[in-house]
């Protein structure tokens, strides 16, 4: 059972991520992405979904022309875990 990241973990590991914001309603990290245009953010889309697949562990995200929204949650865990801290520093590597 994958858990969830304690308040003292969040404290300690958001602060390294880049631009993620915590979201309080779905227990996730959300970040908003913008390219020059959808073929750029669609190449985005399809790098981050291998990274996903490598990961076993797959993002809520919206995309619409260049503009991709990202929500990282573990439904395994109903919340934030650390799978989501590491496909966060994976998508932003
Ligand atoms: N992705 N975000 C997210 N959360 C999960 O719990 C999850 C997943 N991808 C695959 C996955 N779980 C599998 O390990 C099975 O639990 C479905």
């Amino acid at each position: 059972m994958v858990e969830k990241l304690t308040a003292a973990e969040r404290d300690r590991l958001l602060p390294t991520l880049d631009g993620w914001e915590a979201d309080a309603e779905r227990d996730g990290i959300r970040k908003s992405y913008r390219f020059a245009d959808f073929t750029q953010a669609f190449g985005f889309m399809a790098r981050v979904a291998l990274l996903a697949e490598k990961a076993d562990h797959h993002p809520e995200w919206f995309n619409v022309y260049n503009r991709v929204d990202i929500l990282l949650t573990t439904h395994d865990a109903n919340g934030l875990s650390m799978r989501d801290i590491d496909l966060a520093k994976a998508i932003d590597s």
